[in-house]
């Protein structure tokens, strides 16, 4: 081929430089057609489809106070977080996105915009780092939290008049797959002024738009279904009003939890595939969750995508497709002996904390990412010791059928496990 036969790759000379017509996507695109494309510009000086990463700290002025371009010092701004905070927009029907160092950190961030004497509501059942955060940090800096297990049901009593800021969702929730009419409680707290932030890092802007459901701030762990991989740490938050936005990225430069340009490079490719991803996920986390609800071994499975779960309606109405996703998690009969004796005979699954990328990954919440819940508080939110997670990745779905199947069954017998205790 002797020239460009894509118009964007044009080159028009002006000077050193090339500029490039303005490419797709535009709102009107489809997910893949945005996932691929948003924030993925070509590189002005050299044409390169793929941008380079910008490690540099700092960037040269050509006087006091004069940038050569848009970048100053890269914990304000760095052309790869900016490329994969304009894709993550795109994604999740916003005007704005703003990435940080975890999804710790973008959780961290939205409390500490909150005033001291603030009181929030949040569901009972989140990840255990954010209860950590909410009963341990938040308080020292004079933000109270209040906890329910039916938010739609209770948030309207649970409201205080001036000190109410925030209503904290995750839908689904972890470790249990309980969901939320973010509607419903979206209306009651804007009746009040109360913002709304949903945690969509179990679903993926893929599954589920929580902005176009009402919220005010979409929250995720990049760490999980964005980036796809299980090899970056990172958070975002995506929201559409003006006012968030000088106040989130005043605080993401002033408290500076920002990700490496590496780390959003590698995150904006992962997050091109997310399309593809999720759907494998999905297609294989609704084969597992069947093959568990038929096992006699199993006392009860929580996935969104079963007619059994007990807010599948609310899945059908916010979820695309009525998709349920890659996570579920079961109750297995003979405690927490059983659990773990499952979690040590997987074979293709996993046995780690973290979940949302391409392999498959099992736990037992109780004794690893919600440990640090006090036991009566974690029953309350459904995390018995017999309560097994998993995150199912893109292997063949007929693979993971047969491990379940297998670690099942030797779940059922104890001796086994006695037996490799005793080194045998
Ligand atoms: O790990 P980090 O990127 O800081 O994200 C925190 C976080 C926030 N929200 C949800 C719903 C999460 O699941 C997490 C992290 N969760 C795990 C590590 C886990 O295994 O559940």
């Amino acid at each position: 081929m002797t020239g460009p036969s894509n118009p964007s790759l044009q080159p028009l000379v002006d000077g050193n430089s090339i500029e490039t017509p303005p490419r797709i996507p535009s709102p009107e695109h489809r997910f893949g057609t945005l996932a691929v494309h948003s924030g993925a510009h070509h590189d002005p000086s050299t044409g390169a489809v793929i941008a380079p990463i910008s490690l540099s700290t700092t960037y040269a002025q050509t006087d006091v106070g004069k940038p050569v371009g848009l970048y100053e010092y890269t914990r304000s701004a760095n052309p790869n977080r900016d490329n994969f905070e304009e894709a993550v927009a795109a994604l999740e029907h916003a005007r704005y996105a703003l990435a940080f160092s975890s999804g710790s950190a973008t959780t961290a961030t939205i409390l500490q915009s909150l005033a001291s004497g603030s009181h929030v509501v949040s569901v009972s059942d989140v990840y255990g780092g954010t209860h950590r955060y909410f009963t341990k940090v938040a308080s020292a800096h004079g933000v109270q939290v209040t906890f329910t297990p039916c938010i739609e049901l209770h948030v309207e009593n649970l409201i205080r008049p001036n000190e109410t800021k925030l209503i904290w969702i995750e839908s689904p929730s972890n470790p249990t797959l309980g969901l939320v009419d973010i509607r419903k409680v979206a209306t009651v707290a804007h009746q009040h002024g109360i913002k709304v932030v949903v945690d969509n890092t179990f679903l993926s802007p893929y599954i589920q738009n929580p902005l176009d459901h009402g919220a005010d701030i979409v929250v995720h762990s990049v760490t999980k279904y964005i980036n796809g991989h299980s090899d970056v740490l990172m958070g975002v938050a995506a929201f559409n009003c003006d006012e968030l936005k000088e106040r989130l990225s005043f605080l993401q430069n002033a408290i500076g939890a920002v990700p490496s340009p590496f780390d959003c490079w590698l995150a904006h490719r992962g997050l091109k595939t997310l399309h593809l991803r999720a759907r494998e996920a999905t297609k294989n986390a609704t084969t597992v969750a069947q093959t568990l609800e038929e096992s006699p071994l199993v006392i009860s499975v929580n996935y969104p995508g079963l007619k059994s779960h007990p807010q599948r309606e609310i899945a059908i109405k916010q979820h695309r497709d009525g998709m349920g996703g890659g996570m579920l998690s079961f109750r297995i009969k003979g405690g927490k002996e059983a659990a773990e004796r499952f979690c040590r005979s997987t074979r293709i699954f996993t046995l780690a904390e973290s979940l949302g990328g391409v392999e498959s990954l099992v736990e037992v919440p109780s004794s690893m990412t919600h440990a640090g819940i006090p036991k009566e508080q974690r029953e309350a939110a459904g995390v018995f010791d017999d309560l097994v997670r998993m995150s199912c990745g893109i292997e063949d779905t007929e693979d993971l059928k047969v491990d379940v199947l297998q670690a099942l069954e030797k779940s059922a017998k104890p001796d086994d496990a006695a037996a490799i205790t005793n080194g045998a």
